[in-house]
């Protein structure tokens, strides 16, 4: 088994097992994929043990382990800083990371109103209040970052940490059908065509069927 693991659970539904392996693809790291469905005891039994926060994503890195996604973001950046996951320009990263942030602690409305669901499309899906505030956020943040850097991707030319962390919201706003104004919906497509995440929704394709308890933010 290699050596460097990530542990993620379910592709089709694990926001943040997306986070985490676009993050590790993104760093270059040569890893493997471990996938714990965390729906049976043994899986959550195996859980806990590897990951103190009982949550995945989780890294192995030879003799460093590593968890929460934006600390393995941290630890990839710092080990591979050629790879370019954070803007090379000191203000720019200064705005990465506070969008990334807003990302990582925030948005809770529309997480847990429009779970992820790669499978799922509903069309003309109905927004609460609370979910079209943070939907607003979001877009003005991707305005601004499209302004500013020029897209395709928030930072510019190439994807950074960033665009990891805002990738689920992206399947989100095409699952659950939100009009987007046209530099986000751009975006969205960019996101969603981007072939690390092409590559991963071919796999979550293949995950078995809908599970109802997932289906909720997570
Ligand atoms: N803040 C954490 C959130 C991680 C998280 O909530 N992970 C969910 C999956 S998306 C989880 O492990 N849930 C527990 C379980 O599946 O048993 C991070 O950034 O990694």
């Amino acid at each position: 088994m290699n050596a460097t693991t990530l542990t993620i659970s379910s592709r089709n539904y694990s926001s943040w097992s997306l986070r985490g392996w676009l993050v590790c693809r993104m760093a270059g790291l040569d890893f493997s994929t471990e996938v714990l469905s965390g729906t049976d005891s043994t899986s959550r039994a195996e859980l806990l043990h590897l990951s103190p926060s009982f949550l995945v994503p989780r890294l192995r890195h030879g003799d460093v382990v590593v968890w929460d996604t934006f600390a393995i973001a941290a630890y990839l950046s710092e080990t591979f800083p050629e790879a370019g996951l954070l803007p090379r320009d000191r203000a720019e990263r200064a705005h990465c990371y506070s969008i990334a942030g807003e990302m990582h602690s925030g948005f809770v409305n529309l997480r847990s109103a429009l779970p992820m669901n790669l499978k799922a499309f509903h069309p003309g899906f109905r927004l609460f209040n609370g979910a079209k505030a943070d939907i607003e956020r979001i877009i003005t943040i991707f305005d601004d970052c499209l302004d500013r850097y020029e897209g395709p991707y928030l930072f510019g030319s190439q994807p950074c940490l960033a665009d990891a962390m805002f990738a689920p919201v992206c399947t989100r706003f095409r699952t659950y059908d939100v009009k987007l104004p046209p530099a986000a919906a751009a975006y969205r497509d960019t996101i969603l065509h981007w072939p690390l995440m092409v590559e991963w929704a071919e796999e979550a394709a293949q995950e078995p069927e809908e599970i109802e308890e997932l289906d909720m933010e997570f």
